[in-house]
C-alpha cells in the first residue's frame, strides 16, 4: 500500500476561505490512477479549516460554548471539501468514498484511535478507496479537538502493510526558511531527526496543525525499514505519477526508524 496526502496547500488556496484547486486536484488523481498503484489518500484542510480553527482556538479543545457554531462550520467546510476531492477521484476512475475522522473515530488527549477499523479494511477489501481528511474529532479528555491528516497517516501506516509514504505540498520539499519568501532558502533532499532539530526554530508557516515542522516530525514517525517517506511538490505535473512509478524525483525523503 502507498499512502498519499494530499496537502491542504496543494488542493486549497490556504489564504483564501474555502478555495478549491479543482484542475490541480483532477490532475493528481489521475496521476494516481495512472500510476496503477495500490493507493490510500488521505488529504488536508487547507483553507477549509484552518482559518475558522484558528479564530476559534479550536485545535486547544472545549474552552467554552462560543466555539460550538465554529466545530459544526469546521465539520460542514472539511466534509464539503473532501465531496470534492472524492468527486476528482471517481471522475479519475478510481472508486472512493469519504470517512470523515470525526464522525467515525475519537481521540484520547489528541491521540486519535482508530481501534480495528472494521469498515476501513473492508472498503479496501473491497477495492474501494477510503478518504480520510483533517478533521475536527471529539476527544474524551479535551471535548474535541483537531486531528490533522498527518495523524491519520500515522494511523493508516500501523493499519496497512505500507511500503511508501508521499506527502504532496505546494513546494519541492524541505526548505531552510519560506522558499516562496526567501531566495536564499536552501532545500533539504534528506530530513533526519538531528537535522530538524537543528533547522526547526527557523522554519515556517504555524497552521493548528504545527506546519511544516510539525509535517516532518510525522513523516519520520512513519519511517521504518522497507518504507519510503517523501515529500514532493503536486504542483509539478507527473511529479507525482513518477514518484509512485518508483523513478528518481526531486523530493525530500525522510530517513530515520531503522
Ligand atoms: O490540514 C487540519 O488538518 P491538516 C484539520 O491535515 C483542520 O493539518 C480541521 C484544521
Amino acid at each position: 500500500m502507498i499512502l498519499v496526502k494530499l496537502g491542504g496547500s496543494v488542493i486549497t488556496d490556504k489564504s483564501e476561505y474555502r478555495t478549491f484547486d479543482a484542475p490541480g486536484v483532477a490532475m493528481l488523481c489521475r496521476e494516481i490512477k495512472d500510476s496503477g498503484k495500490d493507493v490510500i489518500v488521505v488529504h488536508g484542510a487547507g483553507s477549509f479549516g484552518h482559518i475558522i480553527a484558528k479564530e476559534h482556538g479550536l485545535a486547544d479543545g472545549y474552552k467554552d460554548k462560543s466555539q460550538i457554531p465554529a466545530v459544526a462550520e469546521v465539520c460542514r467546510d472539511v466534509r464539503e471539501l473532501n465531496g470534492m476531492v472524492v468527486s476528482e477521484l471517481i471522475s479519475a476512475g478510481i472508486p472512493a468514498v469519504g470517512v470523515p475522522p470525526g464522525s467515525c473515530f475519537m481521540m484520547d488527549d489528541g491521540v486519535l484511535s482508530l481501534g480495528d477499523a472494521e469498515v476501513l479494511r473492508r472498503f479496501v477489501d473491497l477495492g474501494i478507496m477510503p478518504v480520510m481528511f483533517g478533521d475536527v474529532v471529539l476527544d474524551r479528555k479535551q471535548g474535541f479537538g483537531i486531528c490533522s491528516g498527518d495523524q491519520v497517516m500515522e494511523r493508516l501506516c500501523d493499519l496497512f502493510p505500507t511500503e511508501s509514504v508521499v506527502f504532496v505540498s505546494d513546494v519541492d520539499g524541505l526548505y531552510s526558511t519560506n522558499p516562496k519568501e526567501d531566495p536564499d532558502a536552501v532545500m533539504y533532499g534528506v530530513v533526519t531527526e538531528d537535522l530538524l532539530g537543528n533547522v526547526e526554530s527557523a522554519m515556517y508557516v504555524a497552521d493548528v496543525t504545527g506546519g511544516v515542522a510539525g509535517k516532518m516530525r510525522s513523516m519520520l514517525r512513519m519511517c521504518a525499514p522497507g518504507r519510503d517517506c517523501h515529500m514532493i511538490n503536486g504542483k509539478v505535473p507527473g511529479r507525482l505519477l513518477s514518484l509512485l512509478r518508483g523513478e528518481e524525483v526531486i523530493s525530500t525523503k525522510a530517513i530515520g526508524g531503522d
